[in-house]
């Protein structure tokens, strides 16, 4: 009932993800800085599975839910979602996504080094293969059509970069769906030029630590400046930032669109 407040009719209750993720952080930000607490609003912890399972089931009932939402996520256009506006510009404004690789790859595995230096691509890519993900192919499979449909980034990525034969490189991730997309395409494609990859899924803390001690390669999950800020900033100057992999993506709160009178953060105190 869209004449309803809404906070009843939610629980007040905001569905997040897992407790590490960035957009958790900014969204305990935003329930200090919006004043949502003292209006009894809070936020539920639980995985990323869980919460889109919510997000199902409640734009099959047509019901109100609020979630911790982010592009690039199928999430989005299945449920046909919409950002609140963020006045007070708790989740900054875009993010970008970099890849961060252990001191002293450049050296040893140059061409590696040269493959995760030149992977770039764009939100709808990822998406392409976070959708395949999601209707039950096997992510490195996954991986695998999405490169063989886009020979020519392949081509881009590798491009006379020399063969070498099945040296050992390890890619570490978070297990969101947006990076087990971006790590699946790049180890893919690493494996092309002859390597042989293992990628290790770990929380966000020990991410940040497996480059910067060098016990990894190179990651490619740095969600910037704000999601994963608190981590950059703690280990910088241990680790090669090698730039953005990909730029336009965005964190905040999202509710389905039918949601009509719900529209700004603001909206949730009503
Ligand atoms: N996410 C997806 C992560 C980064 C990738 C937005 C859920 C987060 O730290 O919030």
């Amino acid at each position: 009932n869209p004449n309803k407040a809404l906070g009843p009719q939610v629980d007040y209750t905001i569905t997040g993800i897992d407790a590490g993720a960035g957009i958790m952080n900014g969204t305990n930000t935003a329930l200090d800085s919006y004043g949502l607490r003292d209006k009894n609003w809070q936020l539920q912890t639980s995985s990323t599975a869980a919460m889109t399972s919510s997000l199902g089931k409640a734009v099959a009932h047509h019901e109100p839910i609020v979630v911790t939402g982010w592009v690039p996520h199928w999430m989005v256009s299945k449920y046909n979602l919409k950002f609140l506006d963020d006045p007070k510009g708790v989740y900054g404004k875009s993010e970008h996504i970099n890849t961060i690789a252990r001191k002293g790859l450049k050296n040893s595995d140059p061409e590696a080094y040269t493959v995760l230096d030149r992977f770039h691509w764009t939100p709808d890519d990822m998406a392409k293969v976070m959708m395949k993900v999601n209707e039950g192919v096997d992510p490195q499979k996954a991986a695998q059509e999405w490169l063989a449909e886009n020979p020519d980034h392949l081509k881009a990525w590798t491009d006379s970069v020399a063969k070498v034969s099945g040296k050992k490189l390890t890619l570490t991730y978070v297990a969101w769906d947006s990076e087990i997309a971006s790590t699946n395409v790049v180890a893919q494609t690493l494996r092309d030029v002859g390597y042989d990859v293992t990628i290790r899924p770990m929380e966000i803390q020990p991410l940040w630590a497996s480059v910067s001690t060098g016990a990894a390669d190179a990651m490619v999950s740095a969600w910037l400046p704000n999601t994963s800020g608190k981590y950059y900033d703690d280990y910088k100057g241990k680790f090669d930032d090698l730039g953005a992999n990909l730029e336009g993506a965005r964190v905040g709160l999202s509710v389905p669109k039918y949601m009509s009178n719900i529209n700004s953060i603001e909206d949730l105190k009503n």
